[in-house]
């Protein structure tokens, strides 16, 4: 497997390369924040921050994300030119040798959590996700009444009485932790601004998004077999719908529909293990093998899951995923890839988030990419294939 690792770039990641270096991995994952979504990402940016990267020592693995524009999810207007910035974007990226491009189609938001900084027992902090407090957004400060059917009466009973307390520092610190998801240096919304992204989706369900994915599939998935790109879409976090709004990358079912509605290679999967493992219906490991050749890209962290919706972020080999089988489950594909001469038999990973440990709860970073954290992640993953790869040898 390629060890690699988050990083946002020199302008806005505090985490310089060198220290990164320390930790071990041998590539990055990178993406042009700074370019507004929809824009095309010209060559000339691409070949200057894999300089910084290479220069670095370090290989430029994955794009994380080259993100899809919200009318192509809502399929709003003329998408033409929308299609066109992005298979420009795909070119630009393949003349400069980086070949895996991971992207989501969550309407609206990215990843979601009600709290940024939960104290671990024995120190640190995790990214959570709490039912009542999502439900006190929801009901309360978005004014979305139908979030009343999402939630069971306790839930919505102790959002309430969380809201009836709560500051205007707590209601910010609460939006400000849901909006943090949102990676670019753009499109965060305050809870007007979020109310009306939420109203362009009226009327679109679930198909109507299912055949939007279909047609962005439908038109970047040949240009990605001709430059000979892999497209990874990453899962749903959490994998279930939110605010109302219908998601489609949250289960087996759906990636096998993802997967088969345009059935390509090039049309492939970010095997998420902390977004999959949210979904109490969801056994990862089993979805790592039954989906194993299309997974371009692994990002492997685990969740301890609450039985009223909760969930927070669990140390790597902790939680409820069994992470030992899962990446047994990725080397068995990696063996199987290399007998067959796929020349992508090595499956780029990163440690994916990390609990703010030691030094990192002193140091600004992006909330879930601290250095201390990760590393741990990392080392012990590292553990986990080393010793796991000795016992095939
Ligand atoms: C969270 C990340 C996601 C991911 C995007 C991919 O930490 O894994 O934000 O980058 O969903 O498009």
């Amino acid at each position: 497997m390629i060890e690699t690792w988050r990083w946002y770039g020199q302008d806005l990641d505090s985490i310089p390369l060198d220290e990164i270096a320390q930790a071990g991995p041998s590539g990055i994952v990178n993406a042009l924040h700074e370019i507004p979504y929809g824009e095309v990402w010209p060559q000339a940016a691409i070949a200057a921050r894999r300089r910084v990267i290479e220069e670095a020592g370090f290989t430029w693995d994955v794009v994380e994300s080259l993100p899809v524009h919200e009318r192509i999810k809502r399929g709003a207007g003329d998408l033409t030119p929308l299609f066109a910035n992005y298979r420009q974007s795909m070119a630009n990226l393949a003349a400069e040798g980086v070949k895996v491009i991971c992207y989501n189609f969550m309407p609206v938001l990215d990843w979601t959590r009600t709290d940024l900084h939960h104290p671990l027992p024995r120190g640190g902090t995790c990214l959570r996700f709490e039912a009542y407090k999502m439900a006190a957004f929801e009901f309360h400060m978005l004014g979305r009444e139908a979030a009343a059917e999402d939630y069971t009466p306790e839930v919505l009973s102790r959002a309430k009485s969380w809201f009836e307390q709560s500051s205007e520092a707590d209601q910010a610190t609460l939006l400000h932790a849901i909006m943090s998801g949102l990676p670019g240096a753009f499109d965060r919304y305050d809870v007007e601004g979020l109310r009306q992204q939420l109203a362009l989706y009226d009327g679109i369900g679930r198909d109507e998004i299912r055949a939007h994915f279909k047609r962005f599939l439908t038109e970047v998935i040949p240009t990605a077999e001709e430059l000979g790109l892999r497209l990874c879409v990453h899962p749903d976090d959490p994998p279930r719908d939110i605010l109302g709004l219908p998601r489609v990358v949250s289960d087996a079912d759906d990636i096998a529909w993802i997967l088969q509605a345009v059935d390509s290679p090039a049309n492939g999967l970010t095997l998420c293990s902390g977004s999959l493992g949210a979904n109490p219906g969801n056994d990862v490991p089993a979805i790592a093998r039954r989906f194993s050749d299309r997974i371009h890209f692994a990002h492997l962290r685990n969740v301890r899951k609450d039985p009223d919706g909760s969930f927070e972020e669990a140390a790597h080999l902790e939680g409820d995923t069994d992470m030992v089988a899962l990446v047994a489950a990725l080397l068995d594909e990696e063996r199987r890839r290399t007998a067959t001469g796929r020349s992508d038999a090595q499956i780029p990973f990163r440690p994916d988030h990390g609990h703010a440990l030691a030094s990192d709860l002193g140091r600004d970073s992006f909330p879930g990419y601290p250095l201390v954290g990760r590393l741990r992640g990392l080392a012990e993953l590292r553990g986990v294939i080393h010793a796991l790869n000795w016992r095939a040898s």
